[in-house]
């Protein structure tokens, strides 16, 4: 069994246990100037902070060989897979589909949309293409997970309150034992993620547990 020190208490990964990174959406859109975050009037620069944690995180789980999920929120170029509720949100400024600085508002395949340098997907990872906020919501996510004997999920990524709660949400109701690492996800909105990190771990962990990279590294370094 492996321990990582968490709230509310230990998140625990019996023998037999696999447990995969999830990476949602450190897509150029939301993390970089010019993009869509900074379109709709973001500070960016609060989601690069998370970047180092992430690849150190990432770079662990390649050397341990442990399963990796990306998630990137993209839609078709024909919009065919974007609601009309989803494509209608925000009245002013650029809109899903739009032209903006790194292309059409996240169009799969365009410059904005693809993840961060620093945290491009290698052959053999897990890369979900999602049309929604959850990465279950229409996607073959859960039959994947079950495919590779996946049981917990160590979760990272942006927005806090937004894909990141909304998967982590998902998952919880479908089974799974989900860690939502602290130092690993940010928010536009610093008191969102806060209070998403209190109401993950209220009530007994009611959605999961919440922690830190150095206490998953640390219980990781002692397997
Ligand atoms: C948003 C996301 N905020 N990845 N997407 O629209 O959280």
């Amino acid at each position: 069994m492996t321990a990582i020190l968490a709230q509310p208490y230990n998140f625990e990964i019996p023998d037999g246990g696999k447990m995969a990174l999830v990476i949602i959406d450190m897509q150029r859109d939301f993390l970089e100037l010019g993009g869509f975050g900074d379109a709709l009037g973001n500070n960016v620069r609060l989601l690069q902070a998370i970047v180092p944690t992430v690849k150190e995180l990432l770079e662990t789980w390649r050397s341990l060989s442990f399963p990796i999920i990306h998630t990137i929120e993209c839609h078709k170029p024909d919009l065919s897979d974007c609601p009309p509720s989803k494509l209608k949100r925000g009245k002013e400024g650029l809109k899903i589909g739009d032209v903006g600085a790194m292309g059409r508002i996240l169009i799969y395949g365009e410059q904005g949309n693809n993840i961060i340098p620093e945290l491009t997907p290698k052959e053999g990872e897990i890369v979900i293409l999602k049309p929604g906020k959850g990465a279950f919501t229409r996607t073959n996510l859960e039959e994947l997970l079950q495919k590779h004997d996946i049981t917990h999920l160590v979760i990272t990524g942006v927005t806090t309150e937004v894909c990141v709660q909304t998967t982590m949400r998902e998952a919880n109701d479908r089974g799974y034992e989900c860690l939502l690492v602290e130092d690993g996800t940010e928010s536009y909105f610093p008191e969102f993620k806060q209070s998403t990190i209190e109401m993950v771990r209220a009530q007994g962990g009611i959605i999961g547990w919440t922690t830190d990279s150095k206490s998953i590294l640390s219980a990781l370094s002692i397997m």
